[in-house]
Formats: C-alpha cells, sequence, structure tokens
C-alpha cells in the first residue's frame, strides 16, 4: 500500500520513544494530500478512461488525491467531459482556461489551486500509466530528503514503446540541446524530458515559475528548492487516440526555453 506520510522529528534529539511508540504514535505520521494535474488539449477520447483507472487504482492505495484537469478550450470539448466527470466524482477537478494555451502553463495553473502536500504532473493521452503513480509515492516516502520523484523513460525497467521518427528525433536532440546548454542542471536526471513526475510543494512554494511550451521538469529542476531527486521506471505506450500536439511549433518554443534558461542560469548565482 501507498504511503503518503512523511515522518515527523519526534525521536530526534534528547528524547528517547520506544520503537512501538512510534509506530503507533499518530502524531508521528502527517497525513498527506496528493494533487494531480493533467494538462489536456483535444483529449476527448481519453480523458474519461484515465480518470476512471487514476480513481480505482489511487482508492485501492488508501491515497487522499484530487485529480485537477486543466483544458485550455479544447475544440473537441475535452473540458465539458471533464466537468460531467468532476460532477460525479468530488475528487476530480476542472480547470477550463480560455485565455491561454500551452501544457507548462496549464500544469502551474493546477498546481496554484492544489490543496495538496505532494503534486504531479502526468498527460491526459494514456501514455502513462496510472500504476506507476502508488510508485513514485512509495519513492518520496522512502527518504525524507527526497522532494522530486520523476517516472523515466531511460533507466533500468523503462521501456518506451513505438514512437514515430519525428517524435524520437523530437525527443533526442531537445535532450541533446538542453545537455549542451544546461549540463549540469540535466546531469542531475535520466529523463530531463519527462512530463510525468511528482514533487513536495515545498520545492515550488512561492517561486515565480515562467516555462515555456511543454518544458514544465526542466523549470522545476531550474527554479525550485530541493535536497534529493529520485526516478522510477516505467513504460511509455503508444498513443492510441487523439493526436498528438507536440509540433513543430511546440520544438522551436522547447529551443527557445532552453536558451532563454541558459542565458538566465549564466547571469544568476545558481550554477546549472
Ligand atoms: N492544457 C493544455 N494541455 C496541452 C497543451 N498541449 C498539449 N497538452 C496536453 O499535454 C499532454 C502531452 O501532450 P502530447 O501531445 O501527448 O505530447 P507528447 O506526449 O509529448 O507527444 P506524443 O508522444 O506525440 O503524444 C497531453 O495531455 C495534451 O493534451 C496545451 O496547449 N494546453
Ligand atoms: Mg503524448
Amino acid at each position: 500500500m501507498a504511503k503518503i506520510c512523511r515522518k515527523s522529528a519526534i525521536g530526534s534529539g534528547h528524547i528517547e520513544i520506544a520503537p512501538i511508540f512510534r509506530l503507533f504514535n499518530p502524531m508521528n505520521k502527517t497525513s498527506q494530500k496528493f494533487t494531480l494535474v493533467i494538462p489536456t488539449y483535444n483529449e476527448a477520447a481519453n480523458i474519461e478512461s484515465l480518470c476512471s483507472l487514476l480513481a480505482g487504482v489511487l482508492s485501492k492505495e488508501n491515497i487522499d488525491f484530487e485529480v485537477i484537469v486543466v483544458d485550455d478550450n479544447s475544440p473537441d470539448q475535452t473540458w465539458k467531459i471533464a466537468q460531467t466527470i468532476a460532477e460525479k466524482d468530488k475528487r476530480i477537478k476542472v480547470i477550463h482556461r480560455v485565455d491561454r494555451r500551452g501544457l507548462a502553463t496549464a500544469v502551474i495553473a493546477g498546481w496554484k489551486n492544489a490543496k495538496g502536500d505532494i503534486l504531479g504532473v502526468m498527460d491526459g493521452d494514456l501514455q502513462q500509466p496510472p500504476e506507476t503513480i502508488p510508485l513514485l509515492l512509495n519513492k518520496l516516502n522512502e527518504d525524507a530528503l527526497i522532494d522530486i520523484v520523476i517516472a523515466s523513460r531511460n533507466i533500468k525497467g523503462s521501456m518506451a514503446l513505438r514512437r514515430s521518427a519525428w517524435r524520437r528525433f523530437v525527443s533526442w536532440s531537445a535532450t541533446l540541446i538542453s545537455v549542451l546548454l544546461l549540463p549540469k542542471l540535466v546531469a542531475q536526471v535520466s529523463d530531463p524530458m519527462s512530463g510525468f513526475f511528482i514533487l513536495r510543494k515545498e520545492v515550488i512554494g512561492e517561486k515565480v515559475l515562467n516555462p515555456l511550451g511543454y518544458k514544465i521538469l526542466l523549470e522545476v529542476l531550474a527554479k525550485g528548492t530541493y535536497k534529493k531527486i529520485a526516478e522510477v521506471p516505467y513504460i511509455f505506450a503508444e498513443r492510441k487516440k487523439g493526436g498528438s500536439k507536440a509540433g513543430v511549433k511546440q520544438y522551436l518554443l522547447s529551443f527557445i526555453y532552453l536558451l532563454r534558461l541558459s542565458i538566465q542560469s549564466s547571469r544568476s548565482l545558481k550554477s546549472l
């Protein structure tokens, strides 16, 4: 069972507490809430199945959660479907943005409205398995020093199922450019382009995040405050329904963003 709890300071310092007391003392555990943000644009064919799978997996693991779908006024009315789901299940919420577009800013809008102590993001196209979420949460709770856990496609046990040559090129070249421009930042993780990860809310706190396009993880790594990062492998599936939005425009935006971040980092004291 995934436990969303964090050890308190009980037992530290000079006070010695018997292990049995530590185990059963309710003050020893702070029950935590998890907020998962799903950015969507034209995911009408996927959103219902994803919400139902998520509710099943997270309830089974006794995780106190909310899901926030942030939709940018999708022409296929994904937001309307999500609102219907939300009317039946109060743990699902919807932010319907009519004035903005962009995956990364949608995620930030969701996190700003989050009630959770642990925040997360995953895509709305069923390419990432909901079953990985309890594994991410367990990893976070393994060590109080871990502040971010990333679902990775590039470590032992992971796999990326068939992707088009264009998607492989986008992923490969964006990683290469980020390694060249932001070597220290990217060296911390095996999958810097991952869009599937969780973090303690203190990592971003009141920080001003200003990402472009898809690059939400890099923005968190560059601007956030964290001690340790951990990774969990997963199997990245093919998109079965709906279409990819990762086109040439997103690719160019990513390039501009990486350039901007590298200029900012060379000016700032924080060495990236
Ligand atoms: N709110 C919002 N969500 C978006 C936007 N663009 C993409 N998304 C969502 O972000 C997630 C990832 O987008 P995808 O198009 O699947 O991109 P990808 O997974 O990197 O690329 P593929 O491997 O080709 O699917 C999906 O849930 C999209 O619906 C946007 O402008 N606004
Ligand atoms: Mg996708």
